[in-house]
């Protein structure tokens, strides 16, 4: 399994209340968001990673959602094209912040859209959501893109989440967290699998660094599992993110 060796986070924007969304949870607080990203970073520093912080944009309010706009993998980095509109211009800082590291980048174009919240990375595969934000020639763009990178990528047909990573992650040594319409896709069915009890939904988007998993606060039926696979955890406050829909993985790009 890579190492990560380096993440890119993005502060808050002042705007973030104007984030899309479709929970229904009121409007995030400024000031507590803060203080949950501030926390964030300092775990990933903890694990050991050296974490960029990119400044606030408030045109976008989206934007401390780093994921999104970019892909990043051992052997190549991309820029993607949000399906969300009101999304596209997040990436010139995110590209400013990738080339010093990766040089050329890859871009998917018109007519494909692609978010990163989409694209999962287990060992040398790739699973690439088609969801409301990734459209099948995006998702094919990409699975050609890693292809030339000696990389595999399949598609993975989504119904009802946000982004393929809402509903699986991988917490390390090939076992992964399923939620929902995810729990019984036969693409993941040979896999180590923990299947997320509904009520926990949330906490399926979970994150795996260095050796410890990230989950959000407040699913203790999820972390009793895991740490009983011997997997220590970290529990981390989302609840203003988590009002935008946003989840743990969407808040940084870890580059191993
Ligand atoms: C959006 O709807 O685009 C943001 N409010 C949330 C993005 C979450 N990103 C992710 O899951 N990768």
């Amino acid at each position: 399994m890579s190492k990560f060796s380096r993440a890119i986070v993005r502060a808050v924007p002042r705007t973030l209340e104007g984030g899309i969304t479709t929970a229904q949870l009121g409007k995030p607080d400024y000031d507590l968001a803060c203080e949950q990203h501030a926390r964030y970073v300092a775990a990933l520093r903890e694990l050991g990673l050296q974490v960029e912080v990119l400044e606030a944009d408030d045109r976008f309010p989206d934007s401390v959602f780093v994921e999104d706009p970019a892909v990043v993998t051992e052997r190549c980095a991309l820029i993607t094209r949000p399906g969300a509109a009101t999304r596209r211009g997040e990436a010139t800082a995110v590209a400013a912040a990738l080339e010093p590291l990766y040089g050329k980048l890859e871009r998917i174009e018109e007519p494909g859209t692609l978010e990163g919240g989409d694209v999962l990375q287990i060992g040398e595969r790739f699973f690439v959501g088609v969801s409301a934000r990734t459209n099948r020639a995006g998702a094919e763009q990409l699975a050609r893109i890693l292809a030339n990178y000696d990389y595999h990528a399949e598609l993975v047909p989504l119904r009802h989440f946000l982004h393929l990573k809402t509903g699986v992650s991988h917490v390390g040594g090939g076992k992964l967290l399923l939620a929902g319409e995810l729990a019984d896709c036969p693409q993941f069915a040979a896999c180590d699998r923990w299947l997320v009890p509904h009520e926990e939904t949330y906490c399926a988007n979970a994150i795996q660094v260095n050796g410890t998993v990230m989950l959000p606060l407040g699913y203790p039926r999820t972390r009793r599992h895991i740490e009983e696979t011997g997997r220590p955890v970290v529990e981390l406050a989302m609840s203003e993110f988590q009002k935008v829909d946003g989840g743990l993985s969407c808040l940084s790009l870890r580059i191993p």
